[in-house]
Order: structure tokens, then sequence, then C-alpha cells
């Protein structure tokens, strides 16, 4: 079955068709897509960046629209990139990175028709991986978001998984740590979230991306010098206070072990965008592999809670674990 997409089905320029964002839409699943283009298989170099859309009855098979949806170029900003969808009362949010001359800004818009776009806010500088939930809670927008705090951490790439909340999707504050990159057991480095989380009655099902660096072994890539790893993290949060993990699996849930996930523009990367509950239970979890192409795996809810629920080897944020377990009932787990 994987990839589900790759640079091949697309009807434009096309190279890497990797990190994108997945929903269901008015009856069909709906995915927006990052594209690298104009660069040979093997180059390191390519011309430009855009974001795609595709249509599926399934969420299997994939139908490309015939031409590029976004592409941002001006004096400020150089590209936006690694798409989030997420359907709020059948509205469609879009969420996004953009590269700019003052540094990466996180965005979220509004699409009706993915034509017309709304951009509605954009971050202070440096700051990405923008997901939505996919509802609000006490009337307010949900986030998570992830800062590249380099000084302030004290290290080059020590950056967490942060929420905020927003009443209009304009002004965003309450601004929590959900989970620090220290409490990733098997990840040296930063974190950072995946898809918009699904909502379970235990709490929300959210996937992280997690990476580990390892400077004394080179991995594939098309360009020198590729060390780090990138594996999908699992945690659950509370349904009050989505900034308190209830649980965490303390492996990692997915590490790259396929050729299309070890081998392309930067290999062993996994990269989840997309989550989808299915009404039987199924959850597809959508991903892009070595920065090249988009996969899809699946897993049954039940299962994917109860590897939330693994108690050993948990670190807290500031190494005790009975901080973070005072914000939650002691019924609850970490
Ligand atoms: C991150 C982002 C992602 C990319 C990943 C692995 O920092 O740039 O778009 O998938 O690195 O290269």
């Amino acid at each position: 079955m994987n990839p589900i997409l790759s640079a091949s089905d697309i009807p434009y320029p096309a190279t890497l068709i990797f990190n994108a964002g997945v929903a269901k839409w008015q009856g069909k699943y709906v995915m927006a897509f990052r594209n690298d283009y104009g660069g040979k298989p093997g180059s390191s170099r390519f011309k430009g960046t855009n974001i795609g859309v595709a249509f599926s009855d399934d969420g299997i098979s994939w139908q490309p629209q015939s031409k590029p949806w976004i592409e941002w170029t001006d004096d400020e900003v150089s590209r936006a990139y690694d798409p989030r969808i997420t359907i709020i009362d059948d509205l469609c949010y879009l969420s996004f990175a953009i590269d700019t001359l003052h540094g990466i800004r996180g965005g979220i818009a509004v699409t009706h028709d993915f034509d017309k776009w709304e951009i509605l806010s954009l971050s202070a500088p440096d700051n990405r991986n923008m997901v939505l939930f996919p509802e609000k809670l006490h009337g307010k927008f949900m986030r998570f978001e992830r800062p590249l705090p380099i000084y302030g951490r004290n290290a080059p790439e020590k950056f967490d998984l942060w929420f905020s909340d927003s009443p209009d999707c304009y002004y965003w504050g309450n601004t929590q740590l959900v989970l620090a990159s220290e409490q990733v057991p098997w990840a040296n480095a930063k974190i950072g979230p995946g898809a918009p989380p699904v909502k379970t009655p235990e709490g929300w099902l959210a996937v992280f991306h997690a990476v580990t660096v390892d400077k004394s072994k080179k991995l594939p890539a098309w360009h020198p010098d590729w060390f780090k790893t990138y594996t999908v993290g699992l945690m659950l949060l509370d349904l009050e206070k989505p900034w308190v993990v209830k649980g965490m699996y303390q492996e990692p849930l997915m590490v790259p072990t396929e050729k299309y996930e070890q081998e392309g523009f930067r290999g062993h990367v996994l990269f989840p965008g997309g989550l989808i509950l299915e009404d039987t239970g199924e959850v597809k979890i959508y991903y892009g592999a070595a920065d090249t192409v988009e996969c899809l795996a699946t897993a049954h809810v039940d299962d994917l809670i109860a590897l939330c629920k693994t108690r050993t080897g948990c670190r807290d944020k500031r190494d005790s674990i009975d901080i973070v377990n005072a914000a939650v009932n002691s019924s609850d787990w970490m």
C-alpha cells in the first residue's frame, strides 16, 4: 500500500511529496501536502515549495488536483510548508509554517473550498508545527505549537511541545508547556506536534514527532551529513486540561523500518500530520516518510489508548512525577 502519494502521482512539477495534513470533509477525505519541486531525485537543491491538495473516497487512493494550491513567495516570505488540516464546525482550517527573512512563523488560515484562503494569524518567530484541535473548549480554539528556543534552552535543538488557546483564532494566550523534550525517553533532541488529536472518552489521543541525533552514524540522505532519526510518539491528554499529559507510551509508536522510510531526501524520518478515527475504531495515521513520500499506518484506538497507560519510566518536566500528577485526578495516570 505504501507510499500512498509520491511525486510520480502528481500532474505538475513535483520532487518530494510529504508532511501532509489529512481530514474527513463533506463525505470525502482531503489531503494538503507539501511539494518540494524542481530538483532531481538525489539532488539536494529545489526550485521551490508549494502546497497541493488531493481528494480520496477511502483515505488510501488519492486523486491530486490538476495544479498546486498555495505557493507563497514575496519580499519577506520564501515558502509555506508542512500543512495540517482541522475541521471545526464544518469549516476547514489550515495550519502551516512559513520561512521568512525574519524567522520561521506558524500560521493559521481558513478555507471553504481549498481555493481561496484567509489567513487568521501568524505567530512571532521562531515557531512552527501549529496544529488545531478539532473542537473548541469552553468556546476557545485550541492548538499545539512548537517554539524553537535556541538561546533559552542552552542547547542547539531542545524544543518542546506547547499548548495555547484563543477566542477567535487571531489572539492566542493561556500558553502552557505540554511535553518537554527531556520527557521523551528515547529521544535526545527536539520534539513537536504531529496531527490534530482525536477525542476519545479517555482523553485526547495525540501523536508527536521525536528526534534522536547520533553524530557517530551518518544516515542515508540526498545531501551530506544527516544524523537525525525522526520517530512517532503517542500520548493521551486530559479532556478538560488538554495541556496535561495523562499518559505517554514509553517507546516510539513508529520507527523507520521500511526502505521508503529509511532512504530519500532525508532518510529515517517519520513526520505524522494526519490522524483520523473511523467509526470502526480504526485510527489512520498519515505521515511523511524520509521527507520524500506520504504514507499511511493504521491501528485500533483501544490498542493506542492501552499503550498510553504504560507507567514505567515516565519522566516529569521537572524530574518529579508528582508535579504533573497533582494537576489531574488521582485516578488518572501519567
Ligand atoms: C523539520 C521540518 C520538517 C522535516 C523535518 C525532517 O525540522 O523541516 O519539514 O520533515 O525537519 O527533515
